[in-house]
């Protein structure tokens, strides 16, 4: 051990809360597991990996890294063998120094051997003078081969790493987390329309109504008024009273709200917001695009070379194989989107996700607000932009593409159904480049839910895109036509639940709902009486499919029915049909009347989904598609209202949308946007959503920090907390289609 003078830099501004706590009861139980961490002589037991060199000086352990290697787990020092119990808090802490500066160090207790599970990981970037670190973490597994790692790899040039004082303590209390929700006041962090509905929330102890007071930039008070007590909120946990300041009818940057002595973050009243994210969301998918460079010209920030394209270490995804025992052939599926912020390629999924954008687009020619321009040619800053096609249908063709990729081929057992999904033979580490990913890519077996995905998409895109590109409108088609076909000859190939090694399962138990979306979008499309019966005839075309939780890539019947009633078609019994999205749109509204927080969620137990923020955002598209069928302004102002709860007006006070706000979600899990493990990367793009508050809290972080967390609350904006902080490409769908109709209220 030697002695220095260093700041206690504590697990990051996250946690600085919990380290200012009072320390646990005693310490009594707590036990040290690392032998040796102080290296007052020896650096026994301590190892490293080959190419490392270590000597113990000056009482620390230093180790020479060398330079030119790829991942962080190329150059590693360790301890084995330790013990750890599931369900136990440890914390772990070192000092350590990097020189030069600014090199990262991955600090990982895990599994020591195959399959290598990560426990808990930490990533901070070293300074020559030092710093001591601490973190606090629950083990998810019982084991006797724990392992502590400080991996630090994946550096150009060599570097040294001195480590000291590293221990690892078992029994000490669960972190206390407490999150900084900043002021009381909570508003849409970003903007209300100017003659849109303006909603707030106080918490607070009082139980008495308020005086609120609007100021505008200048400070001088625009609007007064009382706020409305609601009780205690079961989202939050919290007492809280709504703010109603939409009498307001200016416009403007820089205002607050005032009530209880606080001052809510700033926002506009203007449109303006909304017609960048329209754009932003929607640019998102170019940034997510596997099989072609990104250009740093068209994403300043964000330019990579192309991912999966077979350049080493890639394996590429131009022929890949089944997995073993599967089929005997290999597809070349290039291209797709990255489904979140891992490399795998999901039809369940690509399909949710390609008919919301191209209902955005399609909403714009028939929505009484609908504007077609807005989504043009040259809109969205993509390589096809100026080929007088609108830019979102190019965009999703670049998904489209790959789906119909996907289908097996003529002539092969299955032929037309289309492969549930394409991924990666083993989990991989963060941070990962798209196309420095060395793991072997695999198709996995084909599905009913997969194929009927393929034909819903390529039968709405062989409408959209016929005024553009005949050919491909009919190549789309007769996939559509081939895959439907194989799925009522194949009606029940389910997707195995726990196929999820190296990508997600997106299991389904029930392919009825996909049968029906498929029906209507080849229906629309073509007006054949085969899809019309069918139709007619499912059961879910009458059921009432408007749940709380709302529609998803697993639940799938609004992406039939909202089409059925927007899209000019000549179905019998179409006024019932219309008729059912109103009522939906009614329950949705009545949640969200009943909601302190003003959002169309109130899932059942309080049990928030993984991904809440979009479910929100797709019960408002539900409230949203009511105004367009109705014009009545109470549709329009719900589905408005329900943004501000992602922009900001929420229990966290956070803005769930990158680069929209003054605090919001940057940490997004991503392999490539993972700035915060690796400072030479970026934070995902603006206009990113996180998935959100998330009840299960199924990662470590989440579960080390978020135990027992009400609703609103199971959210941390951590890289690692991929249970609540994902993004992927089905929620910003539902973030591009609500942006665009806000946009079109301005
Ligand atoms: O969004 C999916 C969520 O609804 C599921 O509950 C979860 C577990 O199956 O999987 C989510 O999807 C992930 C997918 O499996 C793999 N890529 C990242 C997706 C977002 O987290």
């Amino acid at each position: 051990m030697k002695r220095r003078r260093t700041t206690l830099l504590g697990v990051t501004a996250l946690l600085a809360a919990a380290l200012a706590l009072p320390a646990g009861p005693a310490g009594a139980d707590e036990v040290e597991l690392i032998q040796n961490g102080t290296f007052d002589t020896s650096s026994d037991p301590w190892w490293s990996s080959a190419g490392v060199t270590t000597a113990v000086e000056d009482g620390e352990l230093c180790a020479a890294i060398p330079g030119g290697t790829a991942n962080r787990w190329d150059a590693i020092v360790g301890h084995n063998d330790l013990t750890l119990q599931a369900g136990q808090t440890y914390r772990l802490s070192f000092s350590a120094t990097g020189t030069p500066a600014d090199h990262v160090v991955r600090a990982v207790v895990g599994l020591a051997v195959e399959p290598y599970d990560t426990y808990f990981e930490v990533s901070p970037q070293l300074s020559v003078s030092g710093n001591d670190y601490s973190y606090t973490f629950t083990a998810p597994a019982d084991t006797a081969r724990g392992q502590v790692a400080f991996q630090a790899g994946g550096s150009a040039d060599a570097w040294k790493m001195c480590l000291d004082d590293i221990s690892l303590v078992g029994g000490v209390p669960p972190e206390e987390y407490e999150p900084d929700t900043g002021p009381r006041v909570r508003v849409n962090q970003v903007a209300y329309l100017p003659n849109g509905p303006k909603n707030a929330t106080l918490v607070t102890e009082a139980t008495e109504a308020l005086p609120w007071e609007l100021r505008n930039a200048a400070g001088s008070a625009v609007a007064r008024g009382r706020t409305v007590p609601r009780g205690t909120d079961a989202s939050s946990g919290q007492n809280v009273h709504s703010v109603d300041f939409g009498s307001y009818r200016g416009g403007g940057k820089g205002f607050v709200l005032v009530a209880d002595g606080e001052t809510s973050r700033p926002f506009d009243i203007s449109a303006e917001a909304y017609r960048k994210l329209r754009l932003d969301s929607l640019k998102f998918y170019y940034t997510q695009r596997s099989g072609q460079e990104i250009r740093e010209d068209l994403r300043p920030g964000y330019g990579r070379p192309a991912g999966h394209v077979g350049v080493e270490p890639n394996q590429g995804d131009t022929e890949v194989p089944c997995l073993p025992g599967v089929c005997d052939y290999a597809l070349d599926v290039s291209g797709g989107w990255y489904d979140a912020g891992d490399h795998g390629k999901y039809v369940v999924n690509g399909g949710i996700s390609t008919w919301e954008l191209l209902r955005t687009y399609e909403r714009s020619l028939y929505a009484r607000t609908g504007s077609p321009g807005a989504l043009r040619d040259g809109t969205l800053a993509i390589p096809e932009s100026g080929n007088k096609v609108p830019d979102v249908l190019d965009e999703a063709r670049w998904e489209l593409e790959f789906l119909l990729r996907m289908q097996v081929p003529a002539g092969q057992p299955l032929a037309g159904m289309a492969h549930h999904k394409i991924h990666d033979a083993e989990w991989t580490g963060l941070p990962l480049m798209p196309h420095l990913d060395p793991k072997k890519r695999e198709l996995h077996p084909p599905t009913t839910t997969a194929t009927l995905n393929l034909a819903a998409t390529a039968a709405q895109a062989a409408r959209l895109y016929k005024p553009y590109d005949k050919a491909f409108a009919r190549k789309a088609l007769n996939a559509a036509r081939t895959a439907w076909r194989a799925a009522l000859a194949h009606p029940d190939i389910l997707p195995d639940p726990d196929d999820g090694i190296g990508g997600g399962a997106y299991p389904d138990t029930d392919a009825s709902d996909e049968f029906y979306w498929a029906a209507a979008q080849l229906y629309l499309t073509t007006g054949d009486g085969e899809y019309e019966r069918f139709v007619l005839k499912s059961p879910v075309h009458t059921a009432d499919i408007w749940n709380p939780l709302g529609f998803d890539w697993q639940r799938t019947a609004a992406a039939g029915r909202l089409d059925l009633a927007t899209v000019p078609n000549r179905l019998p019994g179409l006024r019932s049909v219309r008729a059912s999205v109103v009522q939906g749109a009614e329950k949705y509204l009545t949640t969200l009347r009943e909601h302190p927080y003003g959002m169309p969620y109130a899932p059942k137990d309080n049990v928030y989904d993984w991904g809440s923020n979009a479910q929100i955002l797709n019960n408002a598209h539900v409230i949203a598609t009511a105004y367009d069928l109705t014009g009545e302004r109470r549709y329009r102002d719900g589905a408005l209202q329900s943004l501000d709860y992602v922009l900001g007006r929420n229990a966290l006070n956070i803005s769930y949308v990158t680069g929209y706000g003054d605090v919001t979600s940057v940490n997004q899990h991503s392999r490539w946007y993972a700035r915060q493990l690796d400072p030479s990367l970026p934070n995902p793009p603006a206009g990113t959503l996180s998935g959100g508050p998330n009840s299960s809290i199924q990662d470590p972080v989440a579960q080390s920090l978020l135990r027992g967390c009400t609703g609103q609350f199971c959210y941390v904006d951590d890289i690692q907390s991929w249970s609540t902080n994902e993004l992927t490409i089905n929620w910003n769908a539902a973030l591009a289609w609500m942006a665009s109709f806000a946009a079109d209220q301005g």
